[in-house]
């Protein structure tokens, strides 16, 4: 009997926690960058694009590059150690170039404001041989007031590519700040020698989750040991990847 009582109060969890999960955005957890993977379009140049889908390119220098399209620059084989498709972006012919991309918060205000909203980011950020350039993302919550909170991935340096052509694994997770309404998600590249700008990134992304995941609710209250490796399905950490997008 008392173990039919538990069923029951664990069933009535379930399906209230299943009922508000049904009320939240459809993107929930999914990546609210559009065009994050240079793959939207089929530029495959090195130099720079008028237009790149989903970004407002300041200085118009960044360029969308195909993987293999040079024997210097990332290879197929870069873009299949970290599934990067068939191009990246790279700073390109100017010296500091900037991609630029809002993402509107106020779907999840209600959980933003509740403080139990938090965001997961990554991207892969690289460049060239003992070269400094490099490619860095800035993620700058604003409120209605533009008051602003800033987090910052990459600007990975030839030294932490150990001097090879590639790209190094970044992410982060932290709560978004109570009262966010937007997202400016700023894209740099910084070129420190030569005359191609080669700070390269791919596969940039931003999702928003609950804390905790609803996912992970439900697997508690049924019993699951397993919830715990369920709520870190986002993404492998740098410690995680053996040779992080770096090939010989
Ligand atoms: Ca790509």
């Amino acid at each position: 009997m008392k173990l039919l009582k538990k069923f029951a109060v664990c069933l009535f969890g379930c399906i209230s926690l299943v009922g508000i999960s049904h009320a939240m955005p459809a993107k929930m957890g999914q990546n609210l960058i559009v065009n994050g993977n240079a793959e939207s379009d089929g530029i495959g140049s090195r130099h720079g694009a008028d237009v790149i889908p989903g970004w407002v390119t300041q200085q118009q220098g960044v360029a969308v590059v195909a993987y293999g399209s040079q024997a210097h620059l990332p290879s197929i084989q870069h873009s299949q150690q970290i599934h990067g498709g068939r191009q990246f972006f790279a700073g390109g012919t100017m010296k500091d170039t900037v991609l630029e991309q809002f993402i509107d918060l106020s779907d999840y205000s209600s959980w933003i404001d509740q403080g139990i909203a938090r965001f997961v980011a990554s991207g892969w950020f690289g460049g060239l041989l003992d070269k400094n350039d490099a490619a860095g993302v800035s993620f700058t919550f604003l409120n209605a007031q533009q008051d602003i909170v800033s987090y910052r991935l990459g600007d990975i340096d030839a030294f932490a590519r150990h001097g090879k052509t590639g790209f190094v694994f970044q992410d982060l997770t932290e709560l978004i700040p109570i009262g966010a309404t937007q997202l400016m998600v700023t894209v740099g590249f910084n070129q420190m020698g030569g005359d191609y700008n080669h700070g390269y990134a791919d596969n940039l992304f931003f999702s928003v989750n609950v804390v905790p995941a609803p996912a992970s609710w439900v697997l508690v209250l049924s019993g699951f040991l397993a919830a715990a490796a369920l709520s870190t399905q986002y993404r492998p950490s740098p410690s995680q990847i053996k040779e992080p997008g770096l090939v010989g």
